[in-house]
């Protein structure tokens, strides 16, 4: 057990403990979902309860309460020899309760533990999650009448409101392991260069890419996207039903998520090395705006200012495509690119690929990482371009006075060298 979760429960309880009445966060494991029947979709362990505590287990809470003596307490099932034997041993407890300095509460009643661990709290940071036992504590004390209440907590806060502000700056172990998650994406990409060719399928790919995850030990850290031609109009294209064609880019947005930690990486690949000049043209008015907004990524700088410096020069871009007309600075006053930028510049990456975040409008620290991930895209032929898309994404990381790009050992985004790459 790594120190770090131990400096991290400390920093939670000392959030809490700014608020003069007594406050408590309480984190559960996540539910093992239903796939269908007695089925189950592959278990994703709970994000906070990871960051906290390092443990993946489904089926523990953790209590945080710095006004009681005991201010940690871990809620545990008792052992389930049924279970064990069709699940197999989960991990021991014992050893997390003591290295957290945690009173270990073994009960079949996790519900109950809560509340009683919650009696004398005035506000408690509950999680959502539907089927944990901290989203039922929530639902229990939302609906009690106020005689019921006596003792417990009145004000019910969204957990994410207190583990976002925790979770926004990574320490540099959690650098470390994206940059891990963001190799093994570089490479599966790298790997998959040589099956991108016409006629190939789009799944193909994405089979490939998957494979190559599990075989360096990590999952897709969200549904892979491989989207040729005109598939890339849709911004979150999942149907991977068409084949690649010459002369067409094919978008892959893909990310490994290894050891509990996500990447996401966009490129944009010429299928046969060939494109129509207004393809590239396309292709090289994203990855300058992706470069321009890039280099806009230091301390004190507002994501809306990163955002903005893509947008303006996606507008010269559509300016110069003949798409848009008048003065710059009319058009991006009236948000004109946006018929063809209709997303954010990007989101916080960390043990989520949509990292939380605990508001929208937020000013770059040192340790944030965020992807920047410009893009236009086109439902239909519009001026010189048929229906087509294109996105360039990298892993930012913000640093004392500026910032690293964690994916810079993915391919090259230069468009001559790729073209050369996928012509030979
Ligand atoms: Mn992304």
């Amino acid at each position: 057990m790594k120190p770090i979760f131990r400096s991290r429960v400390k920093k939670a309880l000392a959030i809490l403990a700014q608020s003069g009445s007594p406050e408590a966060l309480i984190v559960s494991g996540n539910p093992s979902a239903i796939r269908s029947r007695d089925t189950h979709f592959p278990y994703r362990p709970n994000s906070d309860l990871f960051y906290l505590t390092g443990s993946t287990s489904g089926e523990i809470t953790l209590v945080l309460r710095p006004h009681s003596k005991q201010p940690v307490v871990l809620i545990a099932p008792p052992t389930d020899p049924l279970k064990n034997l069709w699940e197999g041993a989960p991990a021991p407890i014992k050893p997390l309760a003591k290295f957290l300095n945690a009173e270990l509460v073994t009960t079949s009643d996790p519900l109950k533990a809560v509340l009683n661990a919650l009696r004398g709290c005035t506000t408690a940071y509950l999680q959502s999650i539907p089927g944990t036992v901290s989203a039922a504590a929530k639902a229990d004390l939302s609906n009690r009448g106020a005689h019921a209440l006596r003792g417990l907590p009145t004000s019910l806060v969204e957990a994410e409101a207190l583990t976002a502000k925790l979770r926004l700056i990574k320490d540099p172990s959690e650098v470390a392991a994206i940059k891990e998650s963001a190799t093994i994406t570089a490479d599966a990409i790298a790997n998959a260069l040589p099956l991108i060719e016409a006629g190939v399928r789009e799944r193909d790919i994405a089979a490939f890419l998957e494979y190559f995850y599990k075989v360096h030990e990590a999952e897709p850290a969200f549904g892979t996207i491989i989207a040729s031609g005109p598939s890339a109009a849709t911004l979150h294209y999942h149907a991977l039903s068409r084949k690649l064609k010459k002369g067409e880019l094919v978008l892959i947005d893909t990310g490994a998520e290894h050891n509990m930690y996500a990447s996401d990486i966009s490129r944009m690949i010429p299928v046969g090395g060939q494109l129509s000049p207004e393809l590239k043209d396309l292709y090289d008015i994203v990855l300058r705006a992706q470069l321009m907004a890039i280099k806009k990524v230091r301390p004190g700088v507002e994501i809306s200012e990163v955002y903005k410096a893509a947008a303006t020069e996606l507008t010269y871009g559509l300016k110069y495509l003949g798409i848009l007309k008048g003065p710059v600075s009319h058009l991006m006053k009236k948000g004109a690119f946006k018929e063809w930028f209709p997303h954010g510049i990007g989101h916080s990456l960390g043990i989520d690929v949509h990292d939380a975040s605990p508001a929208k409008a937020i000013t770059l620290e040192k340790g944030m990482v965020v992807t920047i991930e410009p893009g236009l895209y086109f439902q239909k032929p519009t001026g010189p371009l048929p229906v087509c898309g294109v996105r360039i994404e990298d892993d930012v990381l913000v640093t004392t006075r500026g910032h690293e790009v964690l994916t810079d050992g993915a391919i090259t985004k230069d468009l001559a060298t790729l073209l050369t790459i996928m012509g030979g």
